[in-house]
């Protein structure tokens, strides 16, 4: 075996991927994200311990964060970043060593080879040694996992907010502390069950951080209808996930006669006042992330990638030599734009100035589509969203938030929103929403029926808009509300807000198109029985299932 990975949703056969990712990745950067993430949880033991102390490293701690996010499905393929990456943490680890003894601690001599120096094959041979397989039990296994998969959504979100100046230590010395407990060889299966739910408790802590990060420096989200058409400049399509870097783009854009449109998770930063300002910013091009081997043909311009998902371009692609990568993200051949050095911008300029050199996109497609509806809009609307409730002009809400991904079988939600009766609103975030964002859905007495609260990062708002409607109506229970759970994942960040919903007490989620591979059928069981987990089924069987109550279209 070359490799073993089960994160995501795609993972080969239901199972894992063995000889090379059906993400793309090489078994190299799996070996070497499996390194990542051992010494990450090493240099976490001295961190634990420093802190203990009351010594905080803010440098490692976002180094640890920026370990986590890099090692996302779809964020990074590039193998000498993970080199270069690994290589700085061992220069952390001596440093924290350094501390830690001049303390008058001696930290566990742990082993001090330098794994950058291994050949590929003595790689694969210490990452069988530290990998996922490494955990025999596959129950253990299956919860370690689980946090730390966890653990990666929620350093999305940390290293996110981080960028905008906002950072938590609580959030730090949880990620630090569970990823020494996924070493403890004495946690027993309940206590992994409980680290489980407390990763859920800190990942509401993190999505809340990010959201006061986000709407505090840009603005609440607010209706707006976003264009799908291009116009006659060349531009730069920007994707993933980070505002700050939207940001930055926008200003160092403007003037310049290139004009900026989003695609798939960067369609949100339409919703914000801080960005709707910029008269270069032009809209929406293409659809979610696994549409981009099309769309960026027919962009012809510059693509900017923040976070994840990247898709590896085909031997045919024209576009390769026009994408670049920054933050977490990464693959060999594009050019990454670097952090700016003390705080300044990152530098764009050459971007900016290849962009001016691209014919301005081809149109792909019209129109607008309406979005905006974060948890301050949702709020400012409440009284003709419980009016309506209350009238039964709206029967159901149906959260169908979480990633869209390119299997077939993700038509399940296309088809599910159509289906739906036409007095039930859609709420979504994240990328899930391209199944069905751009379908005639129509409006109920005004209200759209999909409400696109944002990125997945946004999912948050989802939750207090919930909370929201439980203290209106009075419940003791969120689970009492007409809202159901259709969600769709793919990647970490999605198993964060799963777990996050989990903490909030939120029961019965649906789950598809395939539940994780990484959950052994024990772990599977237990969050079935405790919390009602179901897979999906075929769009008619789960329509009977949520609205036995209804005559369904
Ligand atoms: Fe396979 Fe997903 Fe891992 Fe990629 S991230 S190697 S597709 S399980
Ligand atoms: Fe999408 Fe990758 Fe998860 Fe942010 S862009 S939701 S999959």
């Amino acid at each position: 075996m070359n490799m073993f990975c089960f994160q995501c949703q795609e993972a080969a056969k239901g199972t894992g991927c063995e000889i090379k990712g059906v993400c793309g990745k090489t078994p190299e950067v799996a070996v070497l994200q499996d390194l990542l993430v051992y010494q990450l949880k090493g240099i976490s033991v001295l961190t634990n311990e420093l802190r203990k102390m009351g010594v905080e490293d803010e440098k490692v701690n976002r180094f640890i964060v920026d370990g986590l996010f890099m090692t996302i499905t779809n964020a990074n393929f590039d193998n000498q970043r993970f080199v270069d990456t690994i290589r700085e943490g061992f220069k952390l680890r001596s440093m924290l060593k350094m501390v830690l003894a001049s303390k008058g601690v001696d930290p566990e001599p742990s082993e001090l080879t330098d794994w950058t120096a291994l050949t590929l094959t003595e790689m694969e041979t210490k990452a069988a040694q530290v990998g996922v397989l490494s955990t025999k039990n596959e129950d253990i296994r299956s919860l370690r996992e689980l946090v730390i998969y966890g653990l990666k959504g929620m350093a999305a979100y940390a290293e996110h907010a981080f960028n905008l100046g906002y950072e938590d230590p609580e959030i730090y010395a949880f990620m630090q502390k569970a990823l020494v407990d996924t070493t403890d060889d004495t946690l027993s299966a309940e206590q992994l069950t409980a680290l489980v739910l407390e990763t859920g408790r800190v990942g509401v802590t993190a999505m809340a951080l990010l959201d006061n990060a986000n709407t505090t420096t840009y603005g609440h989200p607010e209706i707006t209808k976003v264009s799908l058409n291009v116009r006659n400049n060349p531009g730069i399509l920007i994707s993933g996930h980070d505002l700050k870097d939207m940001e930055e783009l926008l200003k160092q854009t403007e003037g310049t006669g290139v004009d900026v449109y989003t695609h798939s998770e960067m369609l949100p930063a339409n919703y914000y006042p801080a960005f709707k300002k910029y008269a270069h910013f032009a809209g929406n091009y293409g659809g979610a992330w696994w549409s981009q081997t099309a769309d960026f043909e027919t962009f012809n311009g510059v693509i900017l990638f923040t976070t994840n998902c990247i898709v590896p371009p085909k031997s045919s692609a024209t576009y390769a030599d026009r994408v670049y990568t920054t933050g977490a993200s990464g693959f060999p051949g594009f050019k990454h734009i670097e952090h700016g050095i003390n705080g300044q911008p990152k530098d764009f300029s050459y971007m900016i100035a290849h962009a001016k050199q691209c014919a301005a996109p081809t149109p792909i497609e019209s129109g607008e589509i309406v979005g905006g509806f974060a948890h301050e809009q949702v709020f400012a609307l409440a009284d003709k969203v419980v009016d309506a409730v209350k009238s039964g002009a709206i029967r159901k809400f149906f959260v169908m938030a979480g990633c869209d991904g390119r299997m077939k079988s993700r038509s399940y939600y296309t088809e599910f929103a159509e289906k739906l009766p036409k007095d039930t609103v859609i709420l979504t975030a994240g990328c899930a929403k391209y199944r069905y964002n751009k379908l005639p859905l129509g409006d109920i007495g005004g209200i759209p029926r999909v409400l696109d609260a944002g990125q997945c990062n946004d999912s948050y708002s989802l939750a207090l808009i919930a909370l929201k409607l439980k203290e209106v109506f009075e419940l003791n229970d969120i689970n009492e509300l007409p809202i159901a759970y259709n969600i769709a994942w793919y990647e970490q960040k999605a198993v964060i807000v799963l777990l996050a919903l989990l903490y909030l007490g939120v029961k019965n989620i649906h789950l598809g198109p395939t539940l994780p591979a990484f959950l052994s059928p024990n772990v599977a069981k237990v969050l079935v029985d405790n919390f009602g987990i179901a897979p999906i089924g075929s769009v008619d069987e789960d329509m009977k299932l949520f609205l036995p109550e209804m005559e369904v279209a």
